[in-house]
C-alpha cells in the first residue's frame, strides 16, 4: 500500500555555477535553527573539503536536513537538502543525486538570468518529472532584472519540453546574503516564504512502507572511524540496524551484507538511528567495496533499481608512472601498482569518471566530463601523497553511423569588453568555433554565443582570460556530437627547455629570459629536458640554465646574485595542465609540479622531432 509521507520532503537544489546555491543553504539551515545559540558557523558551510574552500566552488554533491515545523498542522516536517555543484564539469554529481530526491529549487542569478548551466540542471531535473520551485537569487544585485530574468527562465521550461504541470512553477525572490525572501520582489525579514514553498510545492515522498527493502547508493563518503559510507533514498521497504541485505553490483552479482551503522541526516550531522522507512535518505557504513549505483535489497527479493545514468566523458588524458630524474622525492606513493588501485578506487564513487588501463603497463586513461573534472583528480592525489605525470589532456572522439569520425562540441557563452570582442573573435574562429548570436549587455560588455569543438576550448581558458585582461566570463556546455570541425592549430608558442641537470643561477636564467618567459628562478633544481620558460619561437630552445658566469677570480662568483631577473611566471596547477604540448608531460608531486618534454634527452628528442618532420614532408 502506498503511504504518502506528510513528514517528509526531498529536494536538491541546482544552478549555474556561482548563482548562491551554497549560500542559499546557509540560511536554510540557520533559519530552521540547526545550530546551536553562539555556535560558530562558518559561511558556505556544506563547501567542507579543502578543495572546495580554497576555490570557493562547490564540487561534490552534499547532503544535509532540516526540520521545521508545518504551519498548517503544526506537525515537524524534516527537509533532505542536496547542495549541488554548478560548473559543468561537476555535472555528473548532478545527474547522481536527481534521483533522491522530488523537486528541485532551481536558483536563477536576479541580473545573469539563466546560464548554460542552469539549461543542464534543468534538463535533468524535467527529465526525471521534477517539479521546480524557481528562486530568483541576488535580488540585492543593482544590476537586478528578476522580470527579464523570470521571462527567460519561462522560455528555458518551454524549450526543454517542461510538462504543463513543470511550467506552472511557483516563484521566489531571495537575497541569499541576508538570508530574505519573498513570493513577490518585496523581500520579507526571513527566508520563510520559500520554507512555505517547498512545504507546498514538492510533493511529499510516495511510498511502499510494506515492500522488501530497496535503496539505491547514490553517493559515497568516508568516515574516518567507520570507513565508507553509502549513501541513498530508501526507495521501498524498511531497514534495520544490523539487518542482512543483498548487495546487487553492476554485474547483478548478488552479495549478503549487513547494514551495521545506519544513519540519517540531521543539520550538518549524521544521526545514529535504528530504523528508517521508505522515502527517507540514509547513510549506512560498514558496507566496504560498495560503489554508487548498486542496490541494496532484501535478500528475498534481490530486485536491483535502475542504476544511475550519467553522460559520457569528453576529454581524457594519460596518468603515468613519474619517470623523471626526480622521481621518488616527494611523494608517498609512485609505483604503478599504487597508481592503479587508486584510479580504479576513484570509479567507485566518481560517477562520470572512466579509467582504461593502456598497453603500457605503467600507463592509463583518465576520461572526465572536462579540464577541471581532471585537475580537481589530479590535485586530491597529489594531496594524498601519490606521484604521477599526465599528458595534455585531449577530446574523446566517435565514430559515427557511417564510419565517420565525431567529435564533441560545447556551447559557450562569453561576457567580454567592447575592446576585446575582435581579439576574442579571431582566437575562437582559429579554433573552429562558430558564432551563433552577438549582443550588448546592458552594462556596456559584449555577450557572444558559440558553438566550438571541445578539442578547440582544452587549453583555451588561460589565454582567453589573457586576452580579456581577466575581465573576460566564459561558459562551456557539451552539447553534442557531430563531424570533424577541421584542424586547429594547437599552442603557437614552443617552449624553453633545460640543457642539463643542475641548479639555476640568474647568470644562466638571465640569457633565456631574452628569449622568452620563464616559468622559474633561481636556486631551483632542474633536469635536463625540463621546461622552464615559454618562447614565442616556432620551435623548441634549450638552453644552459644552470651555466655561471666563467669565474676570472673569486669575486665574481658573488656577481651571479647582482644579475636583475624578471618574476617568473608562476602558474596554477590548471594552467600548468593547459600549457601542455603533446610531446610533453606534466610531472606531478605533493610538493612541485614541473612541465617535461616526453622525452628529456636533448640529443634523442632532436633526432625523433626531425624523423616527425620527415615524416610530415614525406606525407604532404
Ligand atoms: N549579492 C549577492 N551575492 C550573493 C547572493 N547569494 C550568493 N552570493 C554570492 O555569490 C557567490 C557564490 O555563492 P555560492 O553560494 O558559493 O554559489 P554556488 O551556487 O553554491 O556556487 P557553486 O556551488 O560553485 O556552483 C558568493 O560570493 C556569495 O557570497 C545574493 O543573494 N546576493
Ligand atoms: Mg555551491
Amino acid at each position: 500500500m502506498l503511504t504518502e509521507r506528510k513528514d517528509l520532503r526531498n529536494i536538491a537544489i541546482i544552478a549555474h555555477v556561482d548563482h548562491g546555491k551554497t549560500t542559499l543553504v546557509d540560511g536554510l539551515l540557520r533559519q530552521a535553527k540547526t545550530f546551536r545559540v553562539n555556535q560558530q558557523v562558518m559561511e558556505r558551510v556544506m563547501d567542507s573539503n579543502d578543495l572546495e574552500r580554497e576555490r570557493g566552488i562547490t564540487i561534490l554533491a552534499k547532503n544535509t536536513a532540516i526540520t521545521i515545523p508545518d504551519p498548517k498542522t503544526g506537525e515537524p516536517v524534516k527537509i533532505n537538502i542536496v547542495d549541488t555543484p554548478g560548473h559543468a564539469d561537476f555535472g555528473g554529481e548532478v545527474e547522481r543525486v536527481m534521483n533522491m530526491v522530488d523537486g528541485v529549487l532551481l536558483l536563477v542569478d536576479a541580473a545573469e538570468g539563466p546560464m548554460p548551466q542552469t539549461r543542464f540542471v534543468l534538463k535533468k531535473a524535467l527529465e526525471m518529472g521534477h517539479i521546480a520551485i524557481v528562486v530568483i537569487n541576488k535580488m540585492d544585485r543593482k544590476d537586478a532584472e528578476p522580470d527579464r530574468t523570470l521571462n527567460a527562465t519561462f522560455d528555458l521550461f518551454v524549450e526543454l519540453g517542461a510538462t504543463e504541470r513543470q511550467v506552472d512553477f511557483p516563484v521566489i525572490y531571495t537575497n541569499a546574503i541576508t538570508q530574505q525572501a519573498g513570493a513577490t520582489e518585496d523581500l520579507g525579514p526571513d527566508l520563510q516564504p520559500l520554507f512555505q514553498a517547498i512545504l507546498d510545492f514538492v510533493p511529499a515522498p510516495l511510498v511502499d512502507m510494506d515492500a522488501p527493502l530497496q535503496l539505491l547508493v547514490t553517493n559515497l563518503s568516508y568516515d574516518d572511524y567507520r570507513g565508507t559510507t553509502a549513501i541513498g533514498r530508501i526507495f521501498a521497504g524498511r531497514l534495520q540496524t544490523g539487518q542482512a541485505v543483498a548487495r546487487i553490483t553492476h554485474e547483478g552479482q548478488v552479495l549478503a551484507e549487513r547494514a551495521r551503522y545506519l544513519y540519517v541526516y540531521q543539520g550538518l550531522e549524521k544521526v545514529e538511528v535504528s530504523q528508517a522507512e521508505a522515502g527517507e535518505i540514509v547513510s549506512i557504513a560498514g558496507l566496504e567495496g560498495i560503489a554508487s549505483g548498486e542496490t541494496l535489497a532484501d535478500p528475498a527479493f534481490p530486485v536491483a533499481l535502475p542504476t544511475i545514468h550519467v553522460e559520457e566523458p569528453t576529454v581524457r588524458m594519460t596518468f603515468g608512472v613519474n619517470t623523471s630524474p626526480f622521481t621518488g622525492r616527494d611523494g608517498k606513493w609512485s609505483t604503478s601498482r599504487k597508481l592503479r588501485e587508486r584510479l580504479f578506487d576513484e570509479l567507485k564513487n566518481n560517477v562520470a569518471l572512466r579509467v582504461d588501463s593502456t598497453d603500457a603497463m605503467d600507463t592509463f586513461t583518465v576520461a572526465g566530463r572536462g579540464e577541471l573534472h581532471l585537475a580537481i583528480l589530479i590535485e586530491t592525489m597529489r594531496r594524498e601523497g601519490y606521484e604521477f605525470q599526465v599528458s595534455r589532456p585531449e577530446a574523446i572522439f566517435h565514430t559515427g553511423p557511417e564510419g565517420e569520425l565525431l567529435e564533441p562540441f560545447e556551447d559557450v557563452d562569453i561576457d567580454t569588453s567592447p575592446e576585446t570582442v575582435g581579439t576574442v573573435v579571431e582566437m575562437l574562429g582559429s579554433r573552429r568555433g562558430k558564432m551563433l548570436n552577438m549582443t550588448n549587455n546592458p552594462d556596456n560588455t559584449v555577450h557572444l554565443s558559440y558553438l566550438v569543438p571541445t578539442r578547440g576550448l582544452l587549453g583555451f581558458r588561460y589565454q582567453f582570460l589573457t586576452a580579456t585582461r581577466g575581465m573576460g566570463v566564459l561558459n562551456s556546455n557539451f552539447n553534442g556530437y557531430a563531424p570533424l570541425a577541421g584542424p586547429i592549430t594547437q599552442r603557437s608558442s614552443s617552449s624553453i627547455v633545460a640543457w642539463e641537470t643542475g641548479t639555476t643561477v640568474s647568470y644562466g636564467l638571465k640569457n633565456a629570459e631574452e628569449r622568452g618567459a620563464l616559468f622559474l628562478g633561481p636556486g631551483v633544481e632542474v633536469y635536463e629536458g625540463m621546461v622552464i620558460g615559454e618562447t614565442q619561437r616556432p620551435t623548441d630552445l634549450t638552453v644552459n640554465v644552470c651555466k655561471k658566469k666563467h669565474l676570472t677570480n673569486m669575486r665574481s662568483s658573488n656577481k651571479d646574485i647582482e644579475v636583475r631577473l624578471i618574476t617568473p611566471r608562476s602558474m596554477s596547477l590548471d594552467e600548468a595542465i593547459e600549457y601542455l604540448a603533446e610531446d610533453e608531460l606534466l610531472e606531478v608531486t605533493p610538493l612541485n609540479y614541473r612541465i617535461r618534454k616526453r622525452i628529456l634527452e636533448t640529443e634523442e628528442r632532436g633526432k625523433q622531432t626531425k624523423k616527425a618532420r620527415e615524416v610530415l614532408e614525406e606525407e604532404q
